[in-house]
């Protein structure tokens, strides 16, 4: 039935999740995780799309500065807390981390605020990282930008007493911190959701890759493409060649023979980039190709973060019979050691990745 179902395009999202957990029980509680993902999604796309109506209250900065030193826009932080409350009301959730966190917030009655008590469930299953809105910046020029979800399981001895104060507080908390820095082959489920001419979200379990389309018809998230596989060799390319100078010997080698049509395949390459990673690497997922920032003389590890643009993305691309490296070490292999580690990324169809795989193996 599970194939069945799941191969059945038009099926809704959470149609397919309440299969999933029938047919695997030890999914009940992912199953829940992703009903709040669907809401938390559907809500996003419309703040992102009316975003630019004259009367939007969403227009525009914070005035704050998050942790990785960005202007945080209103969006930001209106679509990071919205994420948030979704995932903490299920319970499910023992630790989070996003990037517009500076630490992974506890949900275990860290937060007075809410009006609602926050469900307690014992030993909380997982953990969910998360980029609310990667790529913000492009909102305003109506250029699609995603929300991007990594899940993990919980380690229950991640617990922060309520009442603790001070150095116990953060004691705690760095226990919880230690938690969610797990290497991406610890991922049991990853997501995105574009924003773009359509609303997409992309889901894997482990077991294949399942993309979703929002019909506002209805309301729902439709199952559009089952069991999505990248093509093993295409001709596009999607670097910001603007810093090629400053790339690795290896990686400027491999981009200017595809340039030149001198790569493996013979034939020159298109250049493709957004500047927006959920809509780049969703494209080289349907279209074929490599997708990458990688690491830099100026910034060695790149600019993507590990915990929860790397390592999810890649767990996806893996899950498409993609590849997904650093050029010189498989990305979901890397433990991050604090929160918002930066980690270069090459990621896409196999034969074109394995080029660049092996012109780092060469140097
Ligand atoms: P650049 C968006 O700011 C982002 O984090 C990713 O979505 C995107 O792939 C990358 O940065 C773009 O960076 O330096 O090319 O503008």
């Amino acid at each position: 039935v599970f194939d069945e179902v799941c191969e059945t395009t038009g099926v809704t999202l959470s149609r397919f999740m309440n299969e999933v957990a029938m047919l695997n029980p030890e999914l009940k509680e992912l199953a829940i995780l992703f009903g709040a993902i669907d809401t938390a999604c559907k809500a996003i796309t419309n703040l992102v799309k009316r975003s630019q109506l004259p009367s939007s209250e969403t227009l525009g900065y914070q005035g704050e500065v998050n942790v990785q030193g960005e202007d945080q826009k209103k969006l930001d932080v209106i679509t990071n807390d919205l994420l948030k409350r979704a995932l903490r009301f299920t319970g499910r959730l023992g630790v989070l981390a996003s990037e517009e966190e500076d630490v992974p917030v506890d949900l275990i009655g860290n937060d007075k605020s809410d009006s609602r008590d926050i469900l307690i469930e014992e030993g909380e299953r997982y953990v969910a990282v998360f980029d609310p809105l990667d790529g913000s910046s492009n909102v305003d020029a109506g250029i699609p930008t995603g929300t991007i979800i990594g899940i993990y399981e919980h380690d229950e001895n991640c617990v922060v007493d309520p009442d603790c104060l001070g150095d116990d507080c953060s004691e705690q908390e760095a226990q919880c911190l230690a938690n969610t820095l797990q290497p991406g082959t610890n991922l049991v489920a990853a997501a995105y959701c574009l924003y773009s001419s359509s609303t997409i979200l992309a889901l894997t379990l482990g077991n294949g890759v399942y993309m979703f389309t929002l019909d506002e018809t209805i309301g729902e998230f439709v199952l559009s493409k089952p069991n999505v596989k990248i093509p093993d060799d295409a001709t596009i390319y999607s670097f910001n060649e603007a810093n090629l100078e400053m790339w690795d010997a290896p990686m400027r080698k491999c981009v200017e023979s595809w340039r030149m049509g001198t790569g493996k395949s013979g034939k020159t390459f298109s250049s493709r980039y957004i500047g927006s990673m959920v809509g780049d690497v969703h494209r080289t997922l349907l279209y074929g190709g490599v997708f990458g920032y990688p690491g830099d003389t100026k910034n060695p590890n790149g600019k993507l973060r590990l915990l929860y643009e790397g390592a999810p993305m890649s767990f996806i691309m893996e899950q498409a019979g993609g590849i997904s490296t650093t050029g010189r070490k498989r990305v979901m292999e890397i433990t991050p050691e604090v929160v918002h580690q930066r980690v270069p990324v090459i990621m896409g169809s196999k034969n074109v990745v394995q080029e660049v795989i092996d012109a780092y193996a060469a140097e």
